[in-house]
């Protein structure tokens, strides 16, 4: 079957499956939430790369039914996480489609009331270049979000046109450094004043800052010497499926 229609009738299903990746407090070393990665698997159970997956369902508008069914998911997961005392935090990713073609405000206000879930721990995360792809829509999207409480993030941050004086317009609470820049620190002097540049900047706005792609222990220390909030990467966690993350991370049998 051609890729596009298997995916289009597996919608709603458990071909599709949220991987949850740790992101780690600085100070603490602590979990302090999950960034949710889509996973699909094909009729015989094989992982198919996202890199394919993701652009065809961006693409045919799939995106927006598969990103209501994980708003679901994810404040099912946080009401769950509430009333077992896992002060955990859950944050997708938005595509464009999502923020600037779909009812997003209204699907994640249902989500939320439906489960009783608390908005601040619910982050979306949304890339640059999504806003400003249309900057008046996304504005106008993002201010709603926030009125729910929900918390905005920037992913990939540094890799789009856009500045971060620019963004501080925007109702922005959260900055993911691209892991572009913290790949080889703390050896490249380029990336080292771009990353304390952006985390300075991203203070001095009132934003926090996660580190993304963090390996090493290296790059923990000089990340945690700049003052950024939370860590996420490989060397605390890969993205595993959600029964192995409670294993793993919440001590389940
Ligand atoms: O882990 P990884 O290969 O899954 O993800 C690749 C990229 O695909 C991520 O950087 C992210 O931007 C995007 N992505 C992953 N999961 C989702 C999802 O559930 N929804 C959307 N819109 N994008 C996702
Ligand atoms: O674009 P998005 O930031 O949402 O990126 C998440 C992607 O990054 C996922 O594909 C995930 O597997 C990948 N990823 C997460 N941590 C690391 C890491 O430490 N190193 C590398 N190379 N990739 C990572
Ligand atoms: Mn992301
Ligand atoms: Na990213």
């Amino acid at each position: 079957m051609q890729l596009e229609t298997e995916l289009r009738k597996t919608i709603g299903t458990d071909r599709y499956e949220l991987y949850y990746q740790p992101k780690v407090d600085t100070a603490t070393r602590q979990i302090c939430g999950v960034e949710a990665l889509l996973r699909w698997k094909d009729a015989d159970g094989n992982i198919q790369p996202p890199y394919e997956i993701i652009p065809i369902l961006e693409h045919s508008g799939m995106i927006i039914e598969v990103g209501e069914h994980q708003i679901q998911s994810a404040c099912q997961q946080l009401k769950e996480w509430q009333q077992k005392e896992s002060p955990l935090n859950f944050a997708l990713n938005i595509s464009a489609r999502q923020l600037l073609n779909s009812n997003l405000v209204e699907t994640v206000r249902q989500a939320i009331a439906e489960n009783g879930c608390d908005p601040q721990r619910l982050e979306l995360e949304i890339t640059e270049s999504v806003i400003m792809a249309d900057v008046t829509t996304a504005l106008d999207k993002l201010q709603q979000l926030e009125n729910l409480g929900v918390k905005i993030a920037i992913d990939d941050f540094g890799t789009g046109y856009s500045s971060l004086a620019y963004l501080s317009r925007f109702p922005i609470h959260i900055l993911k450094v691209d892991r572009e820049f913290v790949k080889d620190l703390p050896w490249n002097k380029d990336n080292i004043t771009i990353t304390r540049s952006i985390v300075e900047l991203a203070h001095n706005l009132g934003m926090s800052v996660v580190a993304e792609g963090v390996e090493t222990m290296a790059q923990e220390q000089f990340l945690a010497n700049l003052g950024v909030e939370e860590f996420q990467g490989f060397h605390f966690g890969r993205p595993v499926p959600v029964a192995e993350f409670d294993r793993l991370y919440l001590n389940a049998p």
